[in-house]
C-alpha cells in the first residue's frame, strides 16, 4: 500500500479504489449538506466538490470520506478486507501496539503556497457548506484540526471542534468542558493572556482521526497520526503562534483566542449533531479566535465530517468502542467478544452493547456495571445492553431480539442515576441544563440467557449458518 501522507495521496488512493465521485456546481448552501447525507446513508462514494459559483476557482470540498471500513482502513494502515467486529478487533489491537512517532520539522511546504495576511484575511472566501437546514451559519470546520499548545505543560494538542464564521476574521471554536483545547484556553484566559491558536481544515487522513479520538492528554495527536500512517507528520513553524503546522495541509488558519469573559463570548449555533438533532445555539459559552493568516495550497480542498442522523455518520463503525474493549478488559471483565454502538459519535454512545461467552453468575451484570463507569462508555452513555456471544451485535434486529428474549426484566433491568452526560444529550430537560455540565441516567440491559439454568433455557430454532450454507449450495437455491 502506498503511504498516504496527505489527502491528496488519499484521493488518488481512493480514486484507484473506485471510491471517489466528483460534483462540480453543486450549491453551498444546504446541496452539499443533502448530498454528504444521502451518500453517507447509502454508504456510497466519498465526495469530491468543486467549482462554486462566486468562489475563488480551485477551492474544492470533500465529504463523506470515512463512511466505510473498506475506505477508513487505508488511513488507519489496516487491512481493507475487514468489517464490523472483525474490522474493531484490528482497530483495538493497532491502537494497543501504538508507539509515538515523533514528527518531521521541516522548513516550508506546500502549505505556502498562497496565503492571506492580516487586512487580506476573508474567510468568506472559503466555500464553506451550510451543513444541515437549521445550522445557525457555515461550519467551515467540522473535519478540521484545532492546535492549541497548553500555557501549563507546554504539550501540543489537536482536536476537532466544530469552528463556526462568525465575521470574515473570526471565527468561533466549540471546545466544550475538559476538552484539552478548552483546557489550554482556560488557563490562559486564567493567566490573562491570549491562547495562539491555528486550525488545519484539510489535513492528511491520519491527522483527522487522530484529533477526533479522545487519546490521552499525554499522547500528541501528531505523533498519534505518525504512528497511524506509518511515517513521521511533516510539521512547520506558524510565523504568527510559533505552533507546528501540518505542511502539506490544505489550509490552515493561525491566530489567537483573547481571554475574553464568558459574557463576551458570542451566540453559535444550532447545529445538527451527532446524536440526529440539533443543538440548540448558545451563547456565553463558545470562545473566538481572532484570524491573522491564512495559508493554503494550490486548489486547496476543505475536509467536511459533518455530524448526521445515525446510522450515517461521518465514521464507518463505532471506533471508540474498540477502547471500552479495551477498558472492560483491564478492568479485569473476561471474555468480552466485541462491542458496539448504534448511535455513536467518537464515543459508542447512548446505545452500547457487549457481548460475551458467560463463564460465571453475576458475570453479565460485572460487564455492564463496568461498560456504564469506564470512560470510554460513560461519557454520552444511556443504555447499555449485554448479550451472550451467538448475537450479532452489530445487527439491531439480532440485538432487539435477544433483549425480547432472553431478558427476564426483574432481574435483568437496573437504573442508575445521575451519570456523566454528554452536552448532545437531547433528552435532558432544560430545566436540568446547566454551563457547568449536568448528568443523565443509565439503563442496564441483561439480555443475557441467565447463567443460573443456562443449560436449560430453550434452544434457538434456527439452523447453523454452515448447515444452511452447504444444503443451499447444494440445492442451488
Ligand atoms: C465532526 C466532529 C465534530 C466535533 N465537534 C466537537 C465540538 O464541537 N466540540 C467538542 O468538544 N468536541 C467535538 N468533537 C469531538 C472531539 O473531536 C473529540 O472529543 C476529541 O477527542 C477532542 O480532542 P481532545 O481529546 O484532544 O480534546 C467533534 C468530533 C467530530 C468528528
Ligand atoms: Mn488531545
Amino acid at each position: 500500500m502506498q503511504n498516504i501522507a496527505d489527502m491528496r495521496d488519499f484521493i488518488a488512493c481512493l480514486e484507484e479504489m473506485g471510491e471517489l465521485k466528483r460534483l462540480e456546481k453543486v450549491a453551498l448552501d444546504l446541496e452539499v449538506g443533502a448530498l454528504t447525507e444521502r451518500a453517507a446513508e447509502k454508504e456510497g462514494p466519498a465526495l469530491l466538490f468543486s467549482d462554486f459559483k462566486d468562489y475563488p476557482q480551485g477551492f474544492r470540498v470533500i465529504s463523506n470520506v470515512f463512511r466505510t471500513c473498506k475506505r477508513t482502513a487505508p488511513a488507519m494502515g489496516l487491512p481493507t478486507d475487514l468489517n464490523g467486529v472483525d474490522f474493531l478487533y484490528a482497530w483495538r489491537k493497532k491502537l494497543a501496539s501504538f508507539m509515538p512517532v515523533a514528527v518531521e520539522q521541516v522548513e516550508g511546504g506546500p502549505i505556502f503556497e498562497n496565503q492571506m495576511a492580516d487586512h487580506e484575511v476573508d474567510l468568506y472566501k472559503c466555500p464553506t457548506p451550510v451543513w444541515h437546514e437549521l445550522d445557525g451559519g457555515p461550519y467551515l470546520g467540522t473535519g478540521c484540526g484545532v492546535i492549541t499548545k497548553d500555557p501549563e505543560t507546554g504539550r501540543i494538542n489537536i482536536g476537532t471542534y466544530r469552528v463556526m464564521i462568525q465575521e470574515k476574521n473570526k471565527v468561533s471554536v466549540k471546545m466544550n468542558m475538559g476538552k484539552h483545547g478548552r483546557l489550554a484556553f482556560e488557563r490562559s484566559r486564567a493567566a490573562g493572556k491570549p491562547l495562539p491558536v491555528a486550525i488545519s481544515l484539510g489535513q492528511g487522513p491520519s491527522v483527522f482521526l487522530a484529533a477526533q479520538m479522545p487519546l490521552p492528554p499525554d499522547v500528541n495527536e501528531y505523533e498519534f497520526a505518525g504512528f497511524l500512517q506509518g511515517s513521521p507528520v511533516p510539521v512547520v513553524r506558524g510565523a504568527v503562534t510559533g505552533l507546528p503546522l501540518p505542511a502539506n495541509a490544505e489550509i490552515v488558519i493561525e491566530g489567537e483566542m483573547p481571554p475574553m469573559r464568558d459574557e463576551e463570548m458570542p451566540r453559535e449555533g444550532p447545529f445538527g449533531e451527532w446524536p440526529g438533532y440539533f443543538t440548540d445555539a448558545n451563547v456565553g459559552e463558545t470562545p473566538v479566535m481572532i484570524v491573522k493568516r491564512v495559508y493554503y495550497r494550490n486548489d486547496p480542498i476543505i475536509l467536511g465530517a459533518p455530524p448526521l442522523k445515525p446510522p450515517a455518520s461521518y465514521l464507518p463503525i463505532p471506533l471508540g468502542a474498540a477502547t471500552l474493549w479495551e477498558q472492560l478488559e483491564k478492568a479485569g471483565v473476561p471474555e468480552v467478544k466485541g462491542v458496539w454502538g448504534f448511535v455513536y459519535g467518537g464515543q459508542p454512545g447512548p446505545f452500547t452493547v457487549i457481548s460475551i461467552r458467560q463463564r460465571y453468575a453475576g458475570h453479565s451484570k460485572q460487564a455492564l456495571l463496568v461498560a456504564a463507569g469506564a470512560r470510554a462508555g460513560a461519557y454520552g452513555g444511556k443504555f447499555v445492553v449485554v448479550v451472550d456471544d451467538d448475537i450479532d451485535i452489530t445487527n439491531p434486529h439480532d440485538v432487539i431480539w435477544a433483549i425480547a428474549t432472553r431478558c427476564y426484566v426483574r432481574d435483568g433491568i437496573d437504573l442508575i442515576k445521575s451519570v456523566w452526560a454528554s452536552v448532545c444529550e437531547p433528552a435532558m430537560p432544560p430545566e436540568e441544563r446547566s454551563p457547568r455540565g449536568y448528568t443523565s441516567d443509565r439503563v442496564l440491559i441483561d439480555a443475557c440467557r441467565p447463567y443460573r439454568w443456562f443449560d436449560e433455557f430453550p434452544k434457538v430454532n434456527a439452523f447453523s449458518k454452515e448447515f444452511k450454507d452447504a444444503v443451499e449450495r447444494k440445492w442451488k437455491l
